[in-house]
């Protein structure tokens, strides 16, 4: 058996729940290849060697380019703050690594197509990428996936999608990274909407084809924070300006005849991950909220109507996605799941040569979403159609 080893760059929340999956997929999953956490790498020498230290990373690094320069790494794994997935991205795939990179893909559209192409031209040398959209393996989410192409929701009629989130409620809360366009790229919209823009198209396998948006941003000054937003020297009295949205809305058209609405924000007191899906079928409807993550809702509109109802699926039986490798049925997942779920994915892909998806041409759909709804909201909500040139996958 050969080994596949990584690098990591980012050690924030997302770098430490990539680390904790990549500690844990090998010994969940009977995987075809060895893995070795090679290197950890960020700015703050004293921050990424606890870091790698505790989260079972052989060694650390100060510069990502380290990384992509070193030969004993084969796979790099990108979870910094968008701005520097293009550079980074870029760098690996020309050094011959696969990529991991965590979404949404890019901070523009510009990047996110460059990102795609140098991905499409390195597939051809069997360099191998993927977006980190980790809600994908949940697995009642995948079980809703397989309901729908099963056909048992018929025609997929209506998507209702949300993510609430309370985080950023409080006006002094600090004006950390992600809000800040430079950094994050925006806000609600590319941290959370992106989540449900993927969503939509993996479950249904219907692209958006055009849409109509509102953003907002409702406290657009925020004290500047040190050690959260970099800028060293700051006093907690100065204030900087918020350059993402809080929220966005949006409702769309999508390329198989259904109609689509999104919420994604951050002020929705009291809603911690509330990340909810709806499917409405000529057949039936499906329905799922993070929140209950274990848990699938399902009405059969096909069932004699005396008889029927929502009925609760729990999806934690051993024939459910990804459920054969963990606990006996009612002995439910959690958040790190998805992502352990998702290195199982990619191991596998890299393993048997297969292109792994979310691919960066899904991120690039994805992307163009983000944008036009951006266009849409700064045109008051004027009507943006979507092209679309990929399949989904
Ligand atoms: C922060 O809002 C965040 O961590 C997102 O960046 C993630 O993608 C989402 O899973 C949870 O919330």
């Amino acid at each position: 058996m050969s080994t596949l080893r990584i690098g990591l760059v980012g050690h924030g929340f997302m770098g430490r729940i990539h680390s904790h999956a990549w500690q844990t997929v090998s010994r969940a999953f009977d995987l075809p290849l060895d893995l070795e956490q090679t290197a950890l790498a960020g700015r703050d020498a004293d921050r990424v060697e606890r870091a790698a230290r505790s989260w079972g990373w052989a060694s650390a690094e100060t510069d990502w380019r380290r990384l992509v320069e070193r030969d004993d790494i084969d796979l790099i794994d990108i979870t910094t703050p968008g701005a520097l997935h293009v550079e980074i991205a870029l760098a690996a795939l020309a050094a011959g690594k696969h990529v991991l990179c965590e979404k949404p893909l890019a901070n523009t559209l510009a990047e996110a197509e460059r990102m795609t192409a140098a991905a499409e031209s390195a597939a051809r040398q069997g360099i191998r990428s993927m977006v980190g959209f980790n809600y994908r393996r949940t697995p009642a989410l995948s079980l809703a996936r397989d309901m729908v192409a099963e056909g048992r929701l018929g025609e997929i009629r209506h998507v209702r999608a949300l993510y609430l989130q309370d985080w950023i409620n409080d006006p002094d809360f600090p004006l950390v990274w992600r809000l800040r366009k430079e950094e994050a790229g925006s806000g609600a919209l590319g941290d959370l909407g992106a989540h449900l823009i993927d969503l939509a198209a993996f479950l249904t396998g219907q692209r958006i084809s055009g849409l109509s948006a509102l953003t907002r941003t409702f406290i657009d000054e925020r004290p500047l924070a040190a050690s959260s937003s970099g800028l060293a020297g700051v006093g907690q009295a100065e204030r900087g300006r918020v350059s993402v949205d809080d929220a966005a809305v949006f409702f769309a058209t999508c390329e198989g005849g259904a109609i689509a609405t999104f919420e994604a924000t951050r002020f929705a007191p009291g809603r911690k991950n509330a990340m909810r899906i709806e499917l409405n079928g000529s057949k039936g409807s499906v329905a799922f909220d993070f929140e209950s993550m274990n848990e699938l809702q399902y009405y059969d509109a096909t069932a004699v109507s005396t008889h029927a109802g929502f009925a609760r699926i729990l999806a934690t039986e051993p024939q459910h996605p990804y459920m054969e490798a963990w606990w006996p049925p009612g002995h439910g997942l959690g958040y790190d799941h998805t992502f352990t779920n998702q290195m199982r994915d990619l191991v596998m892909a890299i393993a048997s040569g297969e292109p792994p998806t979310p691919s960066f041409a899904d991120g690039l759909y994805v992307q163009r979403v983000l944008n036009a709804v951006e266009t849409s909201a700064q045109s008051g909500s004027a009507w943006e159609p979507v092209a679309n040139k990929e399949e989904t996958s």
